[in-house]
């Protein structure tokens, strides 16, 4: 393990032993238990990649000068509360998306005990959130910033979920609705903010940076993020299982995804024919394999291409350590 790594993994006891002990709650040895499981089980096991890019994110903005121990602990602290957001919409998006596992163990609310208490414990995560940033960053002058940069994140994702879900009733309905722009404007919404976007404004803001001097940073971050989301989608019909962690449920859940847009736009009328009966039951987003190697290759280019325009070296040293981290990711 990196030493960043156990870094971060020491803040992460901190953490959940302040919110284990929050003078706002009476906590009984049981529900100081319940939280406690359910933290380790769904905050941790992660790649941990969201988190430790604030971090990351912060050294390389600070051109490699040393942080002191203060700063990085609020570098790892803001990190760990993009990893709760993470639990939280996961926990969440995993009963709405019916799936069976993921961080290849069963999914938070198909374990025999939790069930439905799964959505309480999203809105913990939820909560603990905003107890991690006021505990540590009350008083600091982007305190106001800080929050509302995660409440605004978290009004994108959750719009973006909405249209990730509705639109299936439209496919269901006529395949024939989904399309390259729609797909492109669901994953914006639900993935890229809350994954690119927002590790690199955390660390912008503990810099004293106005954020809305950075909306090519962020227009950049997004492109990635939508990259990331095709990448998630191709994993979730051809990624290995016991690599990724998860099984996929695109197909069953009739899901907008990037295979059947891009299916769509490559099949004949026979083809279009055999995934019209398929689409929600079986396997035959096959056919838009090669056509994702490609779509890999010019994303790969066109987000280079756009980092490459940045004026700041520091800037370009984020944006690229990022599209390092995901460029051909099999996991
Ligand atoms: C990824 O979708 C998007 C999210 C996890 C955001 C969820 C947002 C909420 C407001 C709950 P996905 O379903 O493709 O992810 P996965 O493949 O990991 O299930
Ligand atoms: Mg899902
Ligand atoms: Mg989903
Ligand atoms: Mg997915």
């Amino acid at each position: 393990m990196t030493d960043l790594k156990s870094r971060f993994l020491q803040v992460y006891s901190v953490l959940k032993s302040e919110l284990l002990n929050d003078p706002d709650f009476e906590f009984t040895d049981d529900s100081r238990h319940w939280v406690e499981q359910m933290l380790d089980y769904n905050v941790l096991g992660g790649k941990l990649n969201r988190g430790l890019s604030v971090v990351d994110s912060y050294k390389l903005l600070k051109l490699g000068k040393e942080l002191t121990d203060d700063e990085m602990f609020l570098a790892c602290s803001l990190g760990w509360c993009i990893e709760w957001l993470q639990a939280y919409f996961l926990v969440l998006d995993d009963i709405m998306d019916g799936s069976h596992t993921r961080r290849g163990q069963p999914c938070w609310f198909r374990m025999p005990k939790v069930g439905m208490i799964a959505v309480n414990d999203g809105l913990i995560l939820r909560n603990h959130i905003s107890r991690i940033i006021k505990k540590h960053f009350k008083g600091k002058p982007y305190y106001v910033d800080l929050l509302d940069l995660f409440n605004e994140v978290e009004f994108q994702t959750t719009h973006g979920q909405m249209i990730d879900l509705i639109t299936t009733l439209v496919g269901e309905k006529d395949l024939s609705k989904y399309s390259l722009s729609l797909h492109r404007r669901i994953v914006q919404y639900k993935t890229a903010y809350y994954s690119f976007y927002l590790p690199v404004a955390c660390a912008l803001l503990m810099l004293g940076e106005n954020l809305d001097n950075h909306v090519n940073v962020k227009e950049t971050l997004v492109e990635m993020g939508i990259y990331f989301q095709v990448q998630d989608d191709y994993l979730d019909c051809f990624g290995d299982p016991e690599t990724i962690g998860k099984i996929g449920t695109d197909i069953e859940d009739f899901k907008c995804s990037w295979l059947v847009v891009k299916a769509l736009e490559l099949c004949n009328a026979d083809q279009k024919k055999t995934l019209y009966e398929n689409y929600g039951k079986d396997d035959p987003a096959c056919v838009a394999k090669d056509a994702y190697l490609e779509y890999e290759q010019t994303s790969y280019e066109k987000i280079t291409n756009s980092i490459e325009a940045h004026p700041s070296k520091a800037v370009q040293a984020v944006l690229k350590s990022f599209l390092a981290k995901i460029y051909k990711r099999q996991k």
